[in-house]
């Protein structure tokens, strides 16, 4: 991770001192590297040690950064990794440029890498990734949302990259297609156990711990499980007011609807699927070698749970 960090750093320059200035921010800020963490651990786990794991797992972390940077835009959040968002500090346009940057520069480097397949995997990961943000837009302020077209909202927008993430280990160590997809169905499961676990400290969690706002979700109308699971299970008036703050956006009455989360046993049921997807990454790696990268993957699934940031 020290190289991956050597990497990101030297990439990152521009001749542009705005580029430097925001994308030095956004990357100082820290984020915990797990996507390229991902590139690593099964390049290391299927025996592949060349170069290019660096730089693909650099390039994970620029697009993952591109993302949050149109994301807190997009969602006019004002806090991420413990600090102000670079849209509150440097402003919109240029967070959407900077985050243009980062996208375009990791499309450089996959050039430099030379595989036509890691193209296709990270083109087809990105578009997906979009696809799943403008499904988000369309779902926002609906409380009749199902479950399936959240799960397949978070499949594509935080999943995706994942399952590219672990698949591109797989791909540069030149393994068959039945490993490269059990690499990627792990990084499709943990993605998915990983936003489940985003969608509940959203209303349990420590704005300090977590680096960014509770509530932000509500405020945006956002259907999570936790809410989808609340309504379902609530008395007749609870649900009303769970459908009323989903359709209007507002947060007056938070307290009350993390409230009914809580007593409904939603956060619970939100952690219990999450861990159900954990255990299906689990059971992905776990007919690997032994190594201390096998161990590492499985520990992930984890710590992807039992996290509070
Ligand atoms: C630029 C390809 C491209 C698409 C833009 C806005 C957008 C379309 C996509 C946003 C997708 C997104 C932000 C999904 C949420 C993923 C998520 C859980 C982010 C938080 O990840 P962590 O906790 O962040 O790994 P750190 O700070 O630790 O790096």
């Amino acid at each position: 991770m020290q190289r991956v960090d050597a990497v990101i750093r030297e990439r990152l320059s521009s001749r542009v001192a705005l580029i430097d200035q925001i994308s030095h921010y956004i990357v100082g800020a820290g984020g915990k590297r797990i996507r390229p963490r991902l590139v690593l651990l099964f390049s290391q786990a299927l025996g592949f040690e060349g170069p290019e794991r660096h730089e693909l797992a650099a390039i994970v972390e620029f697009i993952h950064t591109a993302t949050l940077l149109h994301d807190d835009v997009v969602d006019e959040s004002s806090l991420r990794r413990g600090r102000a968002t670079a849209n509150a500090v440097f402003g919109n346009a240029a967070s959407v440029l900077v985050g243009d940057f980062l996208y375009s520069r990791a499309f450089q480097m996959m050039v430099s890498v030379g595989s036509m397949r890691v193209l296709q995997v990270l083109a087809d990961a990105t578009n997906v990734i979009a696809e799943g943000e403008v499904l988000q837009l369309m779902n926002m302020n609906d409380p009749d949302l199902t479950v399936e077209d959240y799960l397949r909202v978070i499949r594509f927008k935080t999943a995706k990259l994942f399952e590219a993430s672990a698949r591109l280990g797989a791909v540069l160590a030149g393994s068959p297609p039945d490993i490269e997809e059990r690499c990627a169905d792990y990084g499709r499961s943990l993605g998915t156990a990983f936003q489940l676990v985003d969608d509940l400290l959203d209303y349990e969690g420590d704005a300090k711990e977590l680096g960014k706002n509770i509530g932000d979700d509500l405020r945006e109308g956002k259907p999570t499980l936790p809410l989808l699971i609340a309504m379902e299970r609530g008395s007749e008036s609870e649900r009303q007011l769970i459908r009323g703050a989903i359709e209007h956006g507002e947060v007056q009455r938070l307290p009350d609807i993390v409230d009914i989360v809580r007593r409904t046993g939603a956060l619970d049921a939100t952690r219990e699927a999450a861990l159900r997807e954990a255990e299906l990454a689990r059971r992905c790696v776990e007919p690997m070698q032994p190594s201390q990268a096998r161990s590492a993957l499985l520990e992930l699934c984890v710590r992807a749970v039992h996290r509070s940031s």
